[in-house]
């Protein structure tokens, strides 16, 4: 991406999610955004409302709605947010038939209106739907990527912070895994302005943060009844595509694609990233302890009964 351009970011999927992120990447003038859904009137009609808060927000990013891929054309990074978000009850394998159909189509028209793009894939199933969109895109595997542990760790910050009474600013952690029930938090990768965690909680109250942070995103579909959680998930894309588009490497939790880091091979999973200009540009890896590198493969199981499940409806 060359510098001093005016960069063009899609939105594919204009539901809760998408236009989160919409906002919160005009919020930080990251460039101009497009957003696209099938729902005819829906992406123009939040485009234009963004576009009306712009006066009082202070940006002047500018927003259009569609529902032509056509209007894509040259974006620099895709949100993909299109599918069905998981409804209470319902878990995050289910989502898989539906939203493999979506996503591969969504895949096609990238590839043909934005072939140089980044791809941020945020539709559940997260890992399977990311390793799907890679295929199908056919894009090098650092600018296909999901985003699933920069909102795992932002919530395992923000518990770790109202436990403490300490400010979420001044705390940092690092989530791996799959997004779903066997993620793998990492406490002895959590600190507090620098002092780890395990210096400042009893092992208990530990226990419950990850336990609370596995469950975060089925704590909030508890609560809203209907959809599932959007400012953090759409706060958290905007973030990465924040890091890609000002090449700022910041190394946050994404699912890459491995080749033999962790011991991992040909799966999407969430693994520290250095994200750039050129995508995923580096996995970092990290020492971890045998429990969670086991809970890591766990984790990377499921992602492949995900993937199996796709080549058995024929999605793949
Ligand atoms: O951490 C994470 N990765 C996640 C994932 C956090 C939150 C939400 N997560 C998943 O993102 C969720 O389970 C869903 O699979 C997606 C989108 O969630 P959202 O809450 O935004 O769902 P909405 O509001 O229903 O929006 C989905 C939009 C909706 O407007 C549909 O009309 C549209 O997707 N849609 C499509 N757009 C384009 N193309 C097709 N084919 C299509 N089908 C539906």
């Amino acid at each position: 991406m060359a510098a001093g351009k005016k960069y063009k970011i899609a939105c594919i999927g204009a539901g809760n999610v998408g236009a989160s992120a919409a906002q919160y990447c005009a919020e930080m003038e990251l460039g101009d955004i497009v957003l696209f859904d099938i729902v005819e009137g829906m992406p123009q009609g939040k485009a234009l409302d963004l576009t009306e808060a712009g006066p009082i927000r202070g940006y002047g990013s500018v927003l259009t709605g569609t529902n032509d891929y056509a209007d894509i054309h040259g974006a620099d990074v895709c949100i993909v947010t299109a599918g069905l978000p998981r409804k209470p009850g319902m878990s995050r394998l289910d989502l898989l038939n539906t939203n493999g159909k979506i996503m591969t189509t969504v895949a096609e028209n990238i590839a043909k209106h934005a072939p140089d793009s980044t791809v941020i894939i945020v539709t559940n199933p997260l890992d399977v739907m990311v390793y799907l969109g890679f295929k199908k895109l056919g894009f090098p595997k650092e600018r296909v990527m999901g985003m699933a542990g920069c909102l795992d760790s932002a919530r395992m910050r923000a518990f770790v912070a109202m436990e403490l009474g300490v400010s979420m600013k001044n705390v940092d952690t690092m989530v791996l895994g799959s997004h779903g029930d066997h993620m793998v938090p990492l406490p002895h990768h959590t600190t507090v302005s620098g002092i780890p965690i395990t210096k400042l909680l009893p092992q208990e109250k530990i226990d419950a943060i990850v336990q609370r942070t596995r469950k975060g995103g089925g704590e909030i579909v508890a609560l809203l009844k209907t959809g599932s959680a959007f400012y953090a998930p759409g706060a958290s894309a905007a973030r990465m595509a924040q890091s890609i588009i000002r090449d700022e490497k910041q190394l946050l939790p994404c699912s890459a694609y491995v080749n033999g880091q962790y011991g991992l091979d040909d799966v999407y999973i969430g693994v520290p990233v250095v994200l750039g200009k050129d995508g995923a540009e580096k996995i970092v890896e990290i020492e971890i302890s045998d429990e969670e590198r086991k809970a890591l493969h766990t984790s990377a199981e499921e992602v492949r009964t995900g993937i199996s499940g796709l080549k058995e409806v024929g999605i793949l």
